[in-house]
Order: structure tokens, then C-alpha cells, then sequence
């Protein structure tokens, strides 16, 4: 029998989960807050790598509901590194009294639907149930580690570390042999940090990596200022924007085959100059179009080589694909760091890590021995948090079930045969290909007034039409296929996890999201069904 009644549980307590359990303790309901970690900050509480920062601007990955908040707040840096980020989380924690509703150091194992009192219960890791009419899950779409099985992970001996799971008080690599095994976002922020710490570092990489240089940099207090004038109607450009931020750096719509090679090539530089995603920005088709897209590779490529010295190194470390296709990473000094005596590149896009040993790995044949070995092997993402809890709906159905051959949702919020049940940035929402803050803000929002209009209507549960459910998931597909998303290995579409299906899973495009969630309110919230 359920230990406790609430109204909503919330499961999370990073940005997602923060601001659902403020809008839902101002609806009056009995809301609790259940957490994996000892602290807040989701995210930012689990990736406490060397180098870890954000992709976008924290002038725009930052809360908007509170205007004295994003008034008071002063970020140090363009980028701000993840100290600074897991400060803010704990400053909002605190400023708007939250952390008394979360439950720390619990993970929710399981949730059933009763179909006959129309409520969840909550199974928890601390051998709990609680009774909850709604149930949120503001669990990250980054936060479910992947550690490849490889033969032997439990051989070694010395340390290892996931880049997603840090330890809290960090690592010191001062005079240590270092392996890391992958080349994503997580690797390319670390590696320059690590290779100026550790004796040696050993790379590798599967697959090369496009990365931009982020252009971090202290923050410019005037330009804060002329922000923070006008943040309001900042906010307001930011979210017509296609991901949701820099709403003032210059983006372009023209194609790339237009141009000639000489203002092309002046183009690419302004955009490389500019940082990060807003390289992509250059040309309006270079996510449409395979050889526009390769023209902005070739100047990546350009530049790998420019940078890294040896040029056997700078090939290996050019990527062959399309840029943009999986995430674009935002680097400071990670081609440099190959310049580096003590930094070595292995590729094992041929030859697969075969096993770890007591002393290291084995790949090609060759055995490399480590003090540490640092997965940066990425997440199962977007559905591997929530699949991994037992989810089960009307009749028993288990969420596992319903998603065996890929995720879904309506809108990315809800999922037919799952009353009561919301998902923050879920699967079909932009989720990962917008900024996450805007696009918690809008999902917390949305949630809290499907519940208002439930609660108005004196019905006792909300629930999204097959119908609609079938035509969302149509939508999202569609849309992935108009670009060049769909045409790579990445963690998008499930690429990184051996068995996953393959799906392409969030939807491209803020502002269209957005006009299509004005619409559904509209219309009496079109596509979701009361029950009584
Ligand atoms: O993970 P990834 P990540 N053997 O999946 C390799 C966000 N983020 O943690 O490409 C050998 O990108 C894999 O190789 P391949 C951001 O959204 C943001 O780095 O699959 N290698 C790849 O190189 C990002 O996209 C920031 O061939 C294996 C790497 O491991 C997302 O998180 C910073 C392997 C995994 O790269 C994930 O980034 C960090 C195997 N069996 C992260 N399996 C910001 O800047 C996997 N790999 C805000």
C-alpha cells in the first residue's frame, strides 16, 4: 500500500524539474520532488568533467520566468563552465524555496497506472510507493549514461571514470597514463584539460568529430547590460529563432553554392570567428544540402589542418561526414592539444577496442597500459532514462513495450495509453536541438495548463488521442527527412546504442514547435482526450 498521497510528483531536479515544482506548488497541489542525486542541478550535477561548459550563450541558457532572477544573476563567462551552472541550479533551488520538496538520493524503479482510481504509484528506490494523480518526468534527455560493454570492463585495475557520472570532488590526473575512449562533446571539452594534467593521454576514437572553437570569453559587461535593458523582447527574438537563442548574432539564408569561393571562404571564416553553433549559421542550406553542407566542411577540415601540426594526426582527425549531423561540439584548444608531446591519437574505426586487461586495453593486436581510463562514451539518450524505470500504463502496457520500435509521444509531452503522465522535453519535442532552459520553461508551462484545464473541466485525467499521437510522430519523421539529420550515426536517432531502434527523435524547429503548441490551446487542446 502507497506510504503517501500526493497531486504531482515530479521526477528530476535539475532545470526541468525546478521550475515544474514552482508552477505546480502555486497551483496549490501537493507536489514532491523526487532526485537520483544528493543535490540539484541534473545535468550539471553529474557532468563535472575537466572543461565542462555549455554550447549556449548563458545570456540565453538561463531561466526567463523570473525577471528580478535573470536581472540579479551575473554570469562570469560567454559559456559558463559547469560550477557556475550547478551554482545558479542551487541558487534557484534556494531563492524560490524548493529544495524542502525534493526527495535527494532516490530513483523511481517503477510506476504503475491504475486504471480504476485513474492515479500512479511511485515505486522508489527507498522501497517506497507514493499515490500521485499526475506524474511528471523531468528526468534529462542527457542523463542515462552509456559504458560499452566491452570484454574485460571489470578487469582493469586502476581507475575509471564516465564522463557523465564524475566524481564530485574531481580527479587528479598529476603524472598519471590516461586512456579516454571517445571523441564527442564530453571528450573534446576534457581532453586539452586532462592533457595538461596527466603524463600522457592516449585518444580513441572511432569516429572524428566535427568541432568549432567556442570563442569562450569573459562576459562583456556592456553587452549584459544592453540585454538586461530589454531582456523581455531579448527572450521574445530568442524564441523565434530555430533552437531558441542568439537572437542577435548574424544568421544567414542564402546557399552556400551561390556564393563565390573567395566571399565563401570570408563567410566561413566570420562564422568559425563567431563560435560554436553559430558556425552553422553561415549559409540557410547547409543542414538541407549535402554539398553545401560539404563546402563547410572542407573549411573545418581546412582548419584541423592549419592547426594540428603532424599532418598523419590532422587526417585522422578530420571528419569524413556531414557537419551539423550529429551535434557540432564547441572546443577550447582541443585540436591543439594534439600538438602536445604527451597527447597520442589511435583509430579504432577499424579495429574495435578488443578488451580491457588488468593493465589497459587491447585494440589492433596492440596492448596500451593505463593508470586511468576515462569513458567518454555518451548517454543512452532522449528515452533511456525513462525506459529504464518500469513504466506501465493502462492494462499493464509497459512503456518498454510501446517504444520497441522507437519513442512515442504527442508533442512530446504525452503518450497514448499513458494517462496522467507528462514527459518535459520528451521525444518529438525540440528538446536537444534547442536551448533546454527555453525549452523546459515552455514544457513546464504547457503541463501546468493542461492541468489547469483538467482541473477546470472537473475531469479526472488527461491522456493524448491515438490519432493524434500517430499524425505527431508522422510530423517529426517527416520533418527530419526534409534535412540532413538522418544521415549519420548519431545519438539523435539512437545510433549509439547497440540494439536501439532508429528513430530520429526530437523535432526540428522552435518556433514552428511553439506556433503548433499555441494551436493545440486553441483549439480546446485538440489531441488530448478527458476523461472522467
Ligand atoms: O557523447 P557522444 P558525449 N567504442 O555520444 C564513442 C551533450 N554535451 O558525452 O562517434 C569506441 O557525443 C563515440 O564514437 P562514435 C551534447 O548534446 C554537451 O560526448 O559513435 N568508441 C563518440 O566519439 C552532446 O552531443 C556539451 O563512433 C565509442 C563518443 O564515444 C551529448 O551531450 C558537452 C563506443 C560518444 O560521444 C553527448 O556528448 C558534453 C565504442 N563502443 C556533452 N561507443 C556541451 O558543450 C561510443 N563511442 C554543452
Amino acid at each position: 500500500m502507497p506510504n503517501q498521497q500526493f497531486d504531482a510528483i515530479v521526477v528530476g531536479a535539475g532545470f526541468a524539474g525546478h521550475y515544474l515544482l514552482h508552477l505546480l506548488r502555486g497551483e496549490g497541489l501537493a507536489v514532491k520532488g523526487i532526485e537520483r542525486g544528493d543535490g540539484v542541478g541534473g545535468t550539471w550535477y553529474w557532468n563535472r568533467y575537466p572543461g565542462c561548459r555549455c554550447d549556449v550563450e548563458s545570456i540565453d541558457y538561463s531561466y526567463q520566468f523570473s525577471d528580478p532572477l535573470q536581472q540579479e544573476w551575473v554570469w562570469s563567462e560567454r559559456y559558463s563552465a559547469q560550477p557556475e551552472i550547478l551554482a545558479y541550479s542551487n541558487h534557484v533551488a534556494d531563492r524560490f524555496g524548493l529544495r524542502p520538496l525534493i526527495q535527494f538520493d532516490t530513483s523511481v524503479i517503477k510506476a504503475d497506472y491504475n486504471e480504476s482510481t485513474q492515479r500512479w504509484w511511485v515505486h522508489t528506490s527507498q522501497g517506497k510507493i507514493y499515490d500521485t494523480r499526475f506524474l511528471i518526468m523531468a528526468t534529462g534527455c542527457l542523463s542515462t549514461t552509456n559504458t560499452p560493454a566491452f570484454p574485460g570492463l571489470d578487469t582493469f585495475a586502476g581507475r575509471t571514470f564516465h564522463t557523465g557520472q564524475w566524481p564530485q570532488n574531481g580527479v587528479d590526473f598529476t603524472g598519471r597514463r590516461v586512456g579516454i575512449i571517445g571523441t564527442g562533446s564530453s571528450a573534446i571539452q576534457s581532453i586539452p584539460i586532462i592533457a595538461a594534467e596527466a603524463k600522457d593521454l592516449t585518444v580513441f576514437q572511432r569516429t572524428a568529430n566535427f568541432s568549432v572553437p567556442a570563442q569562450n570569453r569573459p562576459s562583456d559587461p556592456a553587452e549584459v547590460a544592453r540585454v538586461k535593458a530589454n531582456y523581455a523582447e531579448y527572450r521574445q527574438r530568442a524564441a523565434q529563432q530555430s533552437a531558441a537563442f542568439g537572437p542577435d548574432q548574424p544568421r544567414n539564408f542564402d546557399s552556400a553554392l551561390a556564393a563565390s569561393p573567395e566571399d565563401r571562404q570570408r563567410r566561413f571564416e566570420a562564422h568559425w570567428q563567431l563560435g560554436g553553433f553559430m558556425y552553422l549559421a553561415a549559409y540557410g542550406d547547409l543542414m538541407l544540402n549535402e554539398d553545401a553542407n560539404r563546402l563547410a566542411s572542407d573549411f573545418v577540415r581546412s582548419k584541423i589542418r592549419q592547426i594540428v601540426k603532424d599532418p598523419a594526426t590532422a587526417e585522422l582527425l578530420s571528419p569524413k561526414g556531414i557537419i551539423g549531423c550529429k551535434r557540432l561540439c564547441a572546443d577550447s584548444g582541443y585540436f591543439e592539444a594534439y600538438n602536445r608531446d604527451n597527447v597520442q591519437l589511435v583509430d579504432i574505426s577499424q579495429q574495435p577496442i578488443e578488451r580491457l586487461t588488468k593493465t589497459g586495453l587491447v585494440t589492433g593486436g596492440k596492448a596500451y597500459t593505463f593508470d586511468d581510463i576515462v569513458f567518454a562514451t555518451g548517454f543512452d539518450a532522449m528515452t533511456g532514462s525513462l525506459l529504464r524505470m518500469d513504466i506501465r500504463g493502462k492494462g499493464g502496457r509497459s512503456l518498454n513495450d510501446k517504444w520497441a520500435a522507437g519513442p512515442l509521444t504527442y508533442l512530446g509531452l504525452m503518450i497514448e495509453g499513458f494517462p496522467n503522465l507528462f514527459t518535459m522535453t520528451g521525444p518529438g519535442s525540440p528538446s536537444v536541438l534547442a536551448n533546454m532552459v527555453t525549452g523546459v520553461e515552455q514544457h513546464a508551462e504547457y503541463i501546468r495548463d493542461l492541468i489547469q484545464w483538467i482541473r477546470k473541466e472537473k475531469a479526472s485525467a488527461v491522456e493524448a488521442a491515438p490519432a493524434a499521437e500517430n499524425d505527431w510522430v508522422a510530423a517529426v519523421n517527416v520533418r527530419s527527412q526534409l534535412t540532413l539529420y538522418p544521415r549519420c550515426n548519431s545519438w539523435y536517432l539512437g545510433a549509439n546504442v547497440p540494439g536501439k531502434p532508429r528513430v530520429f527523435m526530437p523535432y526540428i524547429g522552435f518556433p514552428d514547435y511553439t506556433n503548433k503548441l499555441h494551436g493545440v490551446r486553441e483549439a480546446q487542446f485538440a489531441g488530448f482526450e478527458l476523461q472522467r
